[in-house]
């Protein structure tokens, strides 16, 4: 928010408190090599998501095309999505991960 000071020559707008993070989504996209049990190794591993869940998100990825996993802070989900590919090219998979701000 913001606080307009009481000076009578020059009307001073002061920002009171810190803006909110910036939130992004980060994006499982759909391929049609990686096995589908890689894909929830990987959403079990970075994002700490149980199995059940990661299941249905690597399944609506498979037949949508892609699929949120989860919203972060711009910082962490960058992170994040920067992990999950490093496993996926380690393990020699093209999976992919992306990330875009949120609404
Ligand atoms: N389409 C892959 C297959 O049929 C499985 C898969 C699911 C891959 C979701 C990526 O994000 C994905 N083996």
């Amino acid at each position: 928010s913001t606080h307009t000071t009481q000076t009578p020559e020059l009307e001073v707008i002061t920002k009171l408190k810190a803006e909110p993070p910036k939130l992004h989504k980060v994006l499982l996209l759909n391929d049609d090599y990686t096995p589908r049990e890689f894909v929830v190794r990987v959403l079990k591993a970075v994002f700490r998501i149980g199995g059940e869940t990661a299941y249905t998100i690597m399944m609506t990825a498979h037949q949508k095309g892609s699929c949120v996993v989860s919203v972060y802070p711009a910082q962490i989900a960058e992170t994040k999505a920067n992990e999950a590919n490093a496993m996926s090219q380690d393990a020699g998979h093209p999976l992919q991960f992306t990330t875009e701000p949120e609404e």
